[in-house]
């Protein structure tokens, strides 16, 4: 006999006036990912679905495929020294352009640093995208005139942004949805819990996108959680969570489409959890051998983003090789632009440095921007020097 079981024992019983407040069923995930590429064949004849809208997949497939060539691009300009740093998102360029796609015109985006695919799919310029990872202060664009917040290194901070956002359009009867990008190792801040329950609780039309690309750095999924999956979170705070195939283009855009216009129209938030694989390392200075094998790598190149919307689009007859064709050129063409202005270096003040630490300089800050003034003005009188000197040299030996 346990203790609970002595005649006499505390038997927790709820209070009175306890009743859950929500039912759970509707709001649990499907047990597997929603897929939508590659399924014609399996589904029911009730679901009678013609399969995606053809102008759809086109735009999906020009998208995914520039946004590869992309993150090459990017990824090279780091060992030319062009770029500090790149959190390459190869693999995950579905849920990237998906996101970016779904997004009406007046909805706002909350990045995070591995989402650059994303703002460059909304239409934002890819050199002030890239302005952060370049290492400049400022993220580079206007964020309230592309409706882009910035790029967010601190983990899941930009969720509590989101909400905040969401719940001032809605107060200001704007009909404008946020959504919000965080990686499966951002679910476990406290600020992934912050913005959920306030969005809940106020029923902000916010809606969060994790990509599950199965690690935080080298954190696996399995250390980080014991869910039985991200989008089950979605419970716990009282709204629908959505699983799906985060590397079926098709299925982001269309889950991400319904959840947008369910916040829009008033509905409240949702927790979609995309179910991916980040084909290269964390960022370019990471070494991803430590942590995985070549095989579990190889069994997600075999379910390429890419290569899953090109079958589609054959199976369809929509894809020649013309098309194939343009939209590589198309996306070669974009890298070279890339490239070309990226080495292109940009003006830059040193003495912004300082600029925008405090409101208020403190005294070695004051003394380390004059240091750099003087030996700045320094540099410049030499580098005056030598050249007039220079040019004496010179007009003497032409005498
Ligand atoms: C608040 C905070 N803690 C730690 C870090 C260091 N950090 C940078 S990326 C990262 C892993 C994040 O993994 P995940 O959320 O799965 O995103 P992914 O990089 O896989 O896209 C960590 C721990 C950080 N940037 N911010
Ligand atoms: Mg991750």
């Amino acid at each position: 006999m346990t203790v609970l079981e002595q005649p006499g024992a505390y038997a927790p019983a709820p209070p009175p006036s306890w009743r859950p407040r929500t039912d759970a069923a509707p709001l649990l995930p499907d047990a597997e990912p929603y897929r939508v590429l590659g399924t014609r064949g399996t589904r029911t004849a009730q679901d009678g679905a013609p399969g995606p809208d053809a102008g759809l997949l086109r735009r999906l497939y020009a998208a995914v495929v520039h946004g590869r060539r992309f993150n090459e691009q990017a990824t090279a300009l780091t060992r030319q020294g062009r770029l500090a740093v790149y959190p390459s998102s190869r693999g995950q360029e579905a849920c990237q352009v998906a996101a970016a796609l779904a997004l009406g015109e007046r909805d706002w985006l909350f990045p995070s640093y591995r989402d650059t695919l994303a703002a460059v799919a909304r239409g934002l310029d890819p050199v002030e995208v890239l302005s952060l990872l370049r290492g400049d202060w400022h993220h580079g664009y206007d964020s309230p005139g592309t409706r882009v917040a910035p790029l967010c290194t601190p983990l899941a901070t930009q969720l509590p942004h989101a909400v905040g956002l969401a719940h001032a359009a809605r107060l200001k009867g704007d009909e404008v949805a946020a959504l919000a990008l965080v990686g499966d190792g951002g679910t476990s801040e406290g600020d992934f819990h912050e913005a959920l329950n306030f969005a809940a609780v106020w029923q902000t039309p916010a809606v969060f996108l994790v990509q599950n690309n199965g690690f935080a750095i080298s954190v696996p999924l399995a250390k980080q959680t014991a869910a039985p999956s991200l989008a089950h979170k979605a419970v716990g705070y009282g709204i629908p969570g959505r699983l799906v195939d985060g590397n079926d283009a098709v299925a982001v855009h269309e889950v991400l489409c319904e959840a947008l216009d369910r916040a829009r129209a008033g509905g409240g938030p949702t927790l979609v959890e995309a179910v991916t694989y980040r084909l290269e390392a964390h960022t370019n200075a990471d070494d991803a051998t430590r942590y995985r094998t070549d095989q579990e790598v190889e069994v997600w190149r075999e379910h390429d983003p890419v290569t899953l919307l090109e079958r589609e689009l054959r199976d369809r007859g929509l894809l020649d090789e013309a098309t194939v064709r343009e939209a590589e050129e198309a996306a070669e063409r974009q890298a070279a632009e890339l490239r070309e202005r990226m080495h292109q270096d940009p003006p830059l003040d040193p003495a912004e440095l300082f600029a925008h630490v405090y409101a208020q300089p403190t005294r070695q800050l004051r003394d380390q921007a004059d240091q750099l003034r003087a030996e700045l003005e320094a540099e410049q009188r030499s580098a005056a020097a030598a050249q007039s000197a220079g040019s004496t040299t010179a007009g003497e030996e032409t005498r």
